[in-house]
């Protein structure tokens, strides 16, 4: 059986962005993130979602935001207000354990990724020139290999559809300024370092992941998700072999599937086997059980 959440709807209330599994609706000031239970895999959504994703990435998401509040400070409203609760009430189902309902923030146009270990775009682009957004590594590095020290790798936000694109820090600066970028730069690499040791104590490496940061009331916040599988590549430090690409902690079953199936990569995407949805969730507890040392699912939030 697939329960899985694939769209959401709230009646009046104006949905503001849809991402590939995301969608963002707002209240003046307050904006309602739903994950929903969408998955994507080589650039397409799906024709399946995996029951619970939503909740399972939305629930690993408030677990890092709460580690990191002695590092930054995030976009989380503490208190909705009762307008917006007295909005939300119909629509439970689809936001129970699944939202986080966020400060309007004004969005630095800059994804901000830092890399311990070199792999995907980082790789290719060293492959092609043995740097990546400008930073010249050593010669010889294998695909997947730890860097001597993580690396600031920032990219432009392509709308729509499109990869982002990795920049230079330089461009960065020209982008938002010297002083924004020096301090997102700052963070990214604090947060990383908490993050890292905290999944390496958990038997997990985190390759690289992905920030986006705004700003409410003229203060920096960590706004997005954060450090989810979605956002972040993990590794299970027991298997990694530096020397190729390392198989993906969540979608390995999915890829595998859809090559099996022989899809060409255009869309429609088609429908996964039960087998390969039941083996995908059971990959996203597993993160969520490692990372967070809960047993499973809060029921509410
Ligand atoms: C914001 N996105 C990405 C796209 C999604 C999410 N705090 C904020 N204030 C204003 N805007 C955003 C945020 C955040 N975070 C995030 N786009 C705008 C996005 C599509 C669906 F759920």
């Amino acid at each position: 059986m697939n329960d899985a959440l694939l769209t959401t709807s709230l009646g009046e209330i104006p949905l503001t962005a849809r991402g590939k599994v995301r969608d963002l609706y707002a209240i003046g000031d307050e904006l309602v993130f739903i994950a929903t239970d969408r998955i994507s895999a080589f650039d397409h959504v799906l024709g399946s979602g995996i029951p619970d994703k939503g909740k399972i990435l939305t629930q690993l998401s408030h677990f890092w935001f709460e580690l990191l509040t002695d590092t930054v400070p995030n976009h989380l409203l503490a208190e909705p207000s009762p307008k917006l609760l007295k909005l939300l009430a119909p629509f439970e189902s689809q936001i129970t354990g699944r939202s986080m309902i966020v400060k309007r923030a004004e969005m630095f146009p800059v994804e901000c990724v830092v890399r311990g270990y070199i792999s995907g775009s980082g790789w290719k682009d060293y492959l092609a020139t043995g740097s990546v957004c400008g930073i010249e590594l050593p010669k010889g590095l294998r695909e997947s290999e730890k860097l001597p020290e993580p690396i600031f790798t920032p990219a432009a936000k392509i709308n729509t559809g499109g990869h982002d694109e990795n920049i230079s820090y330089a461009a960065m600066v020209e982008t938002i300024g010297p002083d924004y970028a020096a301090e997102l730069k700052r963070l990214s690499f604090a947060i990383y370092a908490k993050a890292s040791a905290h999944a390496a104590s958990k038997g997990l490496i985190l390759a690289d992941t992905k920030f986006e940061f705004g700003l409410v009331d003229g203060k920096i916040v960590l706004a997005d998700e954060v450090l989810t599988p979605d956002s972040s590549r993990y590794w299970p430090a027991s298997e990694y072999a530096p020397g190729g690409a390392q198989p993906s902690f969540d979608k390995q079953f999915v890829r595998d599937y859809l090559e099996s199936v022989r899809w060409n990569k255009q869309a429609p995407a088609p429908a996964l086997s039960e087998e390969v949805i039941e083996k995908t969730r059971e990959k996203y507890l597993e993160a969520f059980r490692l990372v967070t040392g809960k047993a499973g699912l809060a029921a509410d939030r």
